[in-house]
């Protein structure tokens, strides 16, 4: 699964508030467990990163009932106590990625 997602950090690794709060917008793609960021698809095409990719081993996700700036948000909570807040651009495309993360 790959598409945009706009995404904000809210926790470091260690459950520290994240300093960098921003939202920003990554064309991110599953590859297995391993979700890479890029800055469109032809960054992905070309193996070029622009963000450090996030391992999904012990991560889990869930939507952020909680978030209510904007809609589509999903929770990713990594093994390392980091947490990320991620867009998707409809509803469709927010389970689809819940579904392919939550298989991992
Ligand atoms: C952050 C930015 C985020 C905001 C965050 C701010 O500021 O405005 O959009 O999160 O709020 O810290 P900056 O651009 O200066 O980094 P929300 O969109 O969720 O409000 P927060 O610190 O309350 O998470």
């Amino acid at each position: 699964v790959e598409g945009m997602l706009d995404r904000k950090q809210e926790l470091q690794a260690g459950g520290k508030k994240a300093t960098i709060r921003s939202w920003k917008n990554f064309y991110t793609v599953l590859y297995g467990q391993i979700m890479a960021f890029y800055k469109d698809k032809e960054g992905a095409a070309e193996k070029q990163p622009v963000s450090p990719c996030i391992f999904l081993h012990n991560a889990t996700c869930e939507i952020a009932k909680d978030y209510t700036k904007k809609k589509h948000v999903f929770r990713l909570k990594l093994g390392d106590g980091a947490d990320f807040l991620l867009e998707a651009s409809s509803e469709a495309s927010m389970q689809d990625w819940l579904a392919k993360i939550n298989h991992y």
